[in-house]
């Protein structure tokens, strides 16, 4: 992986700790917090964290603020992998070089931890004494409308049921539009709200998070075809007679790389639109461009 900047690792390790702590304090049995905390520390890029704490230093805002938040959006992208891996969903026994969930604890208790960490990421918004109960409820919506059935389960059906099916442009970007990108679009979103944003400046951050979104999908794609990305995390034991559509298939290798250039470029553009100082969201959009995991 590449060796993130001071700025970045501190933003990681912030988060690696706050989550710990957040896991500990829990008053449940040792089973689920080791499983919940298991999978929270097994070595994620905290992407989107960073989109969160970035978004809020452009607007000159204390990224502090930012900490719970950016802790209750990775329990929900944990949760989401997670389920992902089960044998019902993906049949992973690999995730980040590590034994998935299941694996560790079994089937039973990787759904308890998948529906811990999600329950408790809106526990955790509900509970952030910092802020009004009115952009509480503002974030908890956000993040609902997100990684619920209108976003990131809704992009997971979507992939299920293109399954062994040539797909079409539109439908894979459908699939990753709501898979990936809108938990990334919530994060700058986010950022935007906790900094008080206009609505226009929120509205171009949508579109950034947009560009983002499928640029790190198509970087996904790439990856697994340049077979770089790491093979003992990602795909041993997964289920291969399950063939799924991607970029480089429907646009040749080429064309993918194109299209992520493309969208970076629309990313940067917005960047370079924004009376904000986007230097750290720039600096983001360029890791995910170019990241080898
Ligand atoms: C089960 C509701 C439900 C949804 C699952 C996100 C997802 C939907 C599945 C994950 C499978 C996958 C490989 C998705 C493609 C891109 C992606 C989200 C990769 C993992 O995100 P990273 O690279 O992960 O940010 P780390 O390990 O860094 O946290």
């Amino acid at each position: 992986m590449q060796k993130y900047p001071d700025h970045l690792a501190n933003y990681l390790e912030t988060v690696n700790k706050e989550l710990k702590i957040m896991i500990q304090r829990l008053k449940t049995p040792e089973t689920l917090k080791n499983a919940m905390d298991y999978s929270l520390q097994a070595g994620g890029k905290r992407i989107r964290p960073m989109l969160i704490f970035s978004t809020l230093a452009a607007f000159k805002k204390d990224v502090a603020i930012g900490l719970p938040v950016a802790c209750a959006v990775e329990m929900v992208h944990t949760y989401s992998l997670i389920h992902d891996d089960l044998p019902a969903m993906d049949n992973d026994d690999f995730r980040r070089g590590k034994p998935t969930n299941h694996k560790m604890y079994g089937e039973a208790t990787a759904i308890l931890a998948g529906d811990g960490l999600l329950t408790y990421s809106f526990q955790i918004i509900s509970e952030i004494k910092q802020l009004s109960a009115e952009k509480r409820l503002a974030i908890i919506n956000e993040l609902a409308k997100a990684s619920g059935p209108e976003g990131m389960v809704a992009g997971q059906i979507a992939d299920m049921e293109g399954e062994n099916q040539n797909l079409q442009l539109t439908e894979l970007e459908y699939i990753h539009t709501h898979k990936t990108g809108k938990l990334l679009t919530f994060c700058v979103k986010v950022g935007a709200i906790l900094a008080d944003a206009d609505k226009a400046t929120i509205d171009l951050l949508e579109q950034f998070g947009y560009h983002i979104g499928l640029a790190f999908q198509i970087r996904d794609d790439i990856l697994d075809v340049e077979g770089t990305i790491e093979q003992i995390g990602k795909d041993v034991g997964s289920d291969r007679e399950k063939q799924k559509s991607t970029y480089p298939k429907i646009l040749t290798l080429n064309g993918a790389k194109n299209k992520l250039k493309e969208h970076i470029a629309k990313a940067e553009g917005i960047l370079e639109s924004l009376p904000i100082d986007t230097g750290q969201l720039s600096f983001i959009t360029e890791l995910i461009a170019k990241r080898d995991r």
